[in-house]
């Protein structure tokens, strides 16, 4: 994959509260996360690590031309890619995890104490990867001119993305929340909040999701907004007129990413 594949074409770097935040974290660290700005699986890992204030050096790379400081790292070449004490681990999920278990004294706990609990948590955290980011993409990626495809396929596939979306929102704790186990933030929120966050993409391209006015809509309303206040999400969001032309290329189908291609085969997260 070369610098002529377009999904290289990227804006450089992080811009608005997310470039300060790279700034604060640009000086040499023994932690250091391999990252590209616009990277939602990137930032489940920020979120996790200023959540936590865990101390860690901010690297910029574009995973798309795959750099040898990449690949010799993670063989997938994708972002995030970790490095801790000179040894690599990537996946988002696992080091969040990771990052959870190998700072114990940091606080706050982002996975309950209670083993049916945290497992609980993990069910869910694993419907956002299995189910809740490939219906995004279907329905992002769905082309009503495409062999096949019509409005009504459309009205479909975000029909089963909202439907997803309502899933998790019914396996919230019952109380006022806003989060998903209650008044505290956890690894669920933090796994889901990215895509969360990037839902104005369909209102952009996609002539907007329809929720419907039902009851869940309420709890996933409040839901929102928490994690849309919450100060590391703000802190890991870049301006909205850069990710713009690569959503595009989503919206149109014409991304080139792991996930584009994955998503086009009928396929899960790369
Ligand atoms: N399963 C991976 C997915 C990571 C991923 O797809 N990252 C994208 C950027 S958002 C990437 O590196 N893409 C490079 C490519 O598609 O070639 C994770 O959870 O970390």
């Amino acid at each position: 994959m070369g610098s002529n594949h377009p999904d290289s074409q990227l804006y450089p770097h992080a811009t608005g509260a997310a470039a300060k935040m790279v700034s604060e974290h640009s000086s040499e660290q023994s932690l250091k996360l391999y990252s590209g700005w616009f990277c939602p699986f990137v930032q489940r890992v920020l979120l996790v690590l200023l959540e936590k204030s865990i101390p860690f050096q901010y690297i910029e790379v574009n995973p798309y031309l795959k750099p040898a400081s990449l690949l010799s790292l993670n063989p997938r070449g994708l972002v995030p890619t970790l490095q801790y004490a000179n040894k690599p681990l990537y996946e988002s999920t696992v080091i969040c995890e990771f990052l959870e278990e190998a700072y114990p004294s940091s606080s706050p706990k982002l996975l309950p104490q209670d083993p049916y609990e945290r497992a609980y948590g993990r069910i869910w955290s694993d419907f956002v990867t299995s189910r809740i980011i490939p219906a995004f993409h279907r329905a992002l990626q769905y082309q009503v001119t495409g062999e096949g495809n019509s409005e009504a396929g459309f009205g479909e596939v975000k029909g089963e993305f909202v439907s997803k979306i309502r899933e998790f929102t019914e396996a919230m704790s019952s109380s006022s929340g806003p989060f998903f186990f209650g008044e505290e933030i956890s690894m669920v929120d933090l796994i889901l909040a990215p895509w969360a966050v990037r839902l104005w993409v369909f209102e952009h391209f996609k002539g907007g999701l329809e929720l419907g006015g039902e009851k869940w809509t309420e709890r996933w309303g409040a839901w929102l907004k928490a994690v849309e206040e919450r100060e590391s999400v703000k802190a890991t969001t870049s301006e909205r007129e850069h990710y713009l032309p690569i959503y595009q290329r989503y919206a149109d189908d014409t991304a080139q990413s792991e996930l584009a291609k994955a998503t086009r085969k009928g396929r899960g997260v790369p």
